[in-house]
């Protein structure tokens, strides 16, 4: 097997077949032969995936087969993300990101972690379930300029609001750039409704939200 189609076409069959080492063994082969990193994990494990996650939402699927395909995809994820260049210039701003508390899911920020560390924002990547205190101490000490949270569950998506009202609280919401992402929930009305100052249901558009709102509240162009 060796034409990028294959390769890639190849491990979303893996994931949706739960054969995890298949999976990272095309990663592997995709990396070496040079198809883009972003391509293997966009049209390879993200469609793997979501393909799995509406089988689960139909109740065609139990609970622990889509954790053996979300471990396919973070094992070759994982090897993906290790394996990109990393970028030789110095970061030209800095973020705070992470899962809302109560939410465990957190292969999107591992990707928005490696997607916006290799175009110029220094990431810090706080993990999943974490609470409102922990986003705001950590953007305080680093001198963060960008705060960005995520999260997939109807259920965790108001914890995206009590981050934002708990910056208003302390005095610290026109200090920095509030963005939100994860997949199931986030929408421009949330986003408007919250008062964030982007959203994003994929990395890329989460990069020119943060472009954009970098260029016109902090005057940095990256
Ligand atoms: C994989 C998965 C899991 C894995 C998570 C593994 C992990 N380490 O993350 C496991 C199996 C553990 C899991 C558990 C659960 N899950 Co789940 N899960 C999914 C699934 C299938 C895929 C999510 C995913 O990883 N997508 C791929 C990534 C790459 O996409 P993403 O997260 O959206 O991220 C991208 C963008 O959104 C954006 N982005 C993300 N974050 C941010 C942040 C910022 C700031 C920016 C700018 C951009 C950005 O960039 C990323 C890259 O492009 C979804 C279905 C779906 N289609 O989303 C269900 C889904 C989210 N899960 C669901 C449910 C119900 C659960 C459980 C409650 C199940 C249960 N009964 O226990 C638990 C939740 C426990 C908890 N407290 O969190 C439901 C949610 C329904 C709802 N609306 O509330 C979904 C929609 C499935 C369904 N159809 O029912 N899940």
């Amino acid at each position: 097997m060796g034409n990028e189609l294959e390769i890639i076409n190849g491990m979303k069959d893996a994931i949706i077949a739960y054969d995890k080492a298949k999976c990272l063994e095309l990663a592997k082969q995709g990396m070496s032969e040079g198809i883009e990193p972003l391509k293997l994990i966009n049209d390879g494990l993200t469609p793997a995936i979501q393909e799995l996650g509406e089988r689960f939402g139909r109740g065609e699927l139990a609970l622990p087969y889509l954790m053996v395909g979300a471990e396919g995809m973070q094992d070759a994820l994982n090897f993906i993300l290790d394996s990109m260049p990393k970028g030789e210039y110095k970061p030209k701003a800095k973020m705070v990101l992470g899962s809302v508390k109560g939410d465990i899911h957190d292969l999107g920020i591992s990707i928005v972690e490696a997607v916006f560390q290799a175009n110029g924002i220094h990431v810090y990547n706080l993990g999943r379930d974490i609470p409102k205190e922990k986003f705001v101490q950590k953007a305080e000490e680093e001198g963060a300029d960008i705060i960005g949270t995520s999260a997939l569950l109807t259920g965790t998506m108001f914890e995206q609001k009590v981050v934002i009202e708990y910056l208003k609280k302390q005095g610290l919401r026109d200090k920095y750039i509030y963005l939100i992402g994860g997949g199931a929930c986030p929408s421009s009305e949330w986003c408007d409704e919250i008062g964030a100052d982007g959203w994003a249901t994929d990395v890329m558009l989460g990069l020119e939200a943060a472009k954009k709102a970098l260029a016109e509240k902090k005057g940095i162009e990256l």
